[in-house]
């Protein structure tokens, strides 16, 4: 079934159904250094057909059609924005369609920043990333969205939090954040954070004066008095940390408790409505 207004070109289709080269590949990627590829606008036309994508459930039924679904990165313009810019879509998990704003990997990536760069985003889309503030408001207005939550713990466990409405408001709300409908197995870490702004470590926005939370997690997050996680906060190698002696790591309070820090973490949004089966 073909959604109303998705439009793309036969080229993309042929490229797409070539198999066996990553989409990355196919897609021109802009010669960037490391660290300032989002925050880069591309300039660069848009491949035939990618700029009406508005994010990545969109074209999940592209790559279904084609017999090509698979993770990777495209570009994607949601309605409000000016330009199109590069996500990594996961197509695979909890039935695809997923547009990735967080990933932590390896700690590779410093994520303790000032609030430019969270409006901003940072990081590689391919790997560790935030995709910034602007985009994922642009992203969460444009339609009803879901939020998915998957960590993976040091034993190579994984577990996931879903939320069935996620949405932030705009620079002038301090992308205040509007989160509800929990379910998974991880615990719900994040309800308790519902309506709270987002703070940097150059920003104080949290619900406790006195404190400046995102100092003290070391990452940007919608900090309270202070939080039940803080998926930007350091990355420690299991051999580095030692609980409470170490202080918080990337915390996600009801799957692990308060002194451990986990390996991997993965934000990403979709449509409400979305249907896998087409
Ligand atoms: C987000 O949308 C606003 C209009 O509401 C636009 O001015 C801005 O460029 C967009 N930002 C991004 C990063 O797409
Ligand atoms: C960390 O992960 C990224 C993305 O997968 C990769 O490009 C990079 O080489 C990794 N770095 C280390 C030190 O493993
Ligand atoms: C994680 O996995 C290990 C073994 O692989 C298992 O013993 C442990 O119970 C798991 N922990 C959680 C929280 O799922
Ligand atoms: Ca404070």
């Amino acid at each position: 079934m073909v959604k109303p207004g998705l439009t793309f070109s036969l080229v993309t289709v042929i490229l797409l159904a070539a198999g066996g080269v990553t989409f990355s590949a196919e897609i021109p990627q802009p010669q960037v250094a490391q660290e300032e590829s989002i925050n880069s606008q591309r300039n660069d036309p848009p491949p035939p057909g990618a700029a009406h994508f508005q994010d990545c459930s969109h074209l999940f039924p592209l790559l279904y059609w084609t017999n090509a679904v698979q993770d990777g990165v495209f570009p994607i313009k949601p309605e409000s924005s000016t330009d199109h810019f590069d996500v990594y879509c996961d197509m695979t998990t909890d039935g695809g369609g997923w547009t990735v704003i967080q990933r932590r990997v390896n700690g590779t990536l410093n994520f303790d920043r000032r609030w430019a760069d969270y409006k901003n985003g940072f990081g590689r889309v391919e790997g560790e990333h935030w995709l910034g503030l602007d985009k994922i408001y642009n992203l969460t207005s444009q339609n009803s969205y879901e939020l998915y939550v998957e960590l993976q713990d040091w034993e190579g466990n994984f577990t996931h939090a879903k939320y069935g409405t996620f949405s932030i408001g705009d620079e002038s709300t301090d992308y205040t954040l509007n989160i509800g409908g929990y379910s998974g197995d991880a615990g719900d870490s994040i309800s308790y954070h519902n309506g709270m702004k987002f703070s940097a470590r150059d920003v104080d926005n949290d619900g406790w004066s006195g404190v400046h939370c995102a100092r003290w997690f070391s990452g940007g997050w919608w900090y309270k008095s202070c939080t039940n996680s803080a998926l930007n906060g350091p990355y420690y190698q299991p051999e580095d940390y030692h609980g409470s002696a170490t202080g918080y790591g990337v915390y996600w309070h009801h799957w692990k408790g308060t002194w451990y820090s986990l390996k991997a973490t993965k934000m990403m949004v979709r449509p409400q409505n979305f249907i896998r089966k087409l």
